[in-house]
């Protein structure tokens, strides 16, 4: 057991009361880690309490026992001090380490002294965590996760293993993008000796789309716009859209990795005009352009291949910002 380990357990071992929480937005990463972690905690006889910062997609619901509450919606954040989650003498924050990426949450963060412990795969940090458990070689958190349990020598039971193998199958993009190392297959592969099945999974997370989300992705693609000689690929999606189609903003999962179906595609990004105003943009690479680089530009964050940030609307103005930068790194 490394340094590391060995102080994230004792920080674990002397707390009673946990809460846990995940980046906004939570994806498919951030969701199997909050669900393992929080089982694998239970089952130390801690008192755990996950917390998500933004409604979970509805295809990871699975994962969890009861509905977690969402910061916001089921309680506001001048409220947590006072509620159940005031109660904690330990904060886990798994797949993130920034402030940005805890809207709300942060202030809360900042008013307490509540020892906190991180579990993450960026490179992107703040240094939220008392104890830090941060590994930027790692595919997905997940990985992270996984290598804590095995270094603590906490059992991994079937639940855990299926909410693991989602965060680091949906992180790699089913095993498709270029972080997918030997060590994700080992993991996964002992995952699956735990007893998952692959399959099933798979068919729970990709074919269970609502014909209103299948409506907004029809939609978008619809619009594709291919740039630089076909290299840069646009798309972008409007309030207007959502309320045509009765999708929501969490059923945009994935969309993004479409178009780079197109041989010509190195880098991509999906515009979606938030109920404020605002733009989430989103972006990919296939490698020649770090796209962290772009979203670090306008406050976000992300890796190599995958990143994003929120950019001032409209969708045309935000549309220019990222395009001048793509020029600049795709001559
Ligand atoms: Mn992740």
């Amino acid at each position: 057991m490394t340094d590391m380990h060995q102080q994230a357990l004792t920080l674990i071992e002397n707390a009673s009361d946990i809460l846990i929480t995940t980046h906004t937005r939570p994806d498919g990463d951030a969701c199997g880690c909050v669900a393992a972690l929080t089982e694998a905690l239970r089952g130390l006889g801690k008192t755990v309490r996950p917390l998500f910062l933004s409604p979970v997609p509805s295809w990871y619901a699975f994962l969890f026992d009861e509905p977690v509450p969402v910061l916001r919606t089921d309680v506001q954040v001048e409220e947590l001090a006072q509620s159940p989650f005031g109660r904690c003498d330990l904060i886990l924050i798994v797949d993130t380490n920034s402030y940005s990426q805890l809207p709300h949450f942060e202030e809360h963060l900042k008013r307490i002294d509540t020892p906190i412990l991180v579990i993450d795969h960026h490179v992107t940090s703040d240094g939220l965590g008392t104890v830090e458990i941060v590994d930027p070689t790692a595919a997905a958190a997940g990985l992270v996760v996984y290598d804590f349990f095995r270094a603590a020598g906490l059992p991994i039971t079937a639940k855990m293993a299926e909410a693991l193998f989602v965060a680091i199958a949906t992180d790699t993009g089913w095993f498709q993008f270029n972080n997918t190392t030997s060590r994700v297959y080992r993991c996964a592969a002992d995952l699956i000796d735990l007893g998952i099945s692959p399959t099933d999974l798979y068919d729970r997370l990709h074919h269970t789309y609502s014909q209103a989300r299948f409506r907004l992705l029809v939609t978008m693609l619809d619009r594709l716009e291919l740039h630089l000689d076909g290299r840069y690929a646009v798309q972008y999606l409007l309030q207007e859209d959502f309320v045509q189609t009765g999708a929501v903003y969490e059923d945009t999962e994935n969309f993004i990795n479409e178009c780079h179906r197109i041989a010509s595609v190195v880098v991509s990004t999906l515009l979606v005009e938030l109920k404020d105003g605002r733009i989430r943009c989103s972006l990919r690479s296939r490698g020649a352009v770090d796209v962290s680089e772009i979203a670090a530009r306008f406050g976000g964050g992300g890796h190599k291949m995958a990143a994003g940030t929120f950019l001032p609307g409209p969708i045309d103005h935000a549309r220019q910002l990222i395009f001048h930068e793509v020029t600049q790194r795709l001559p």
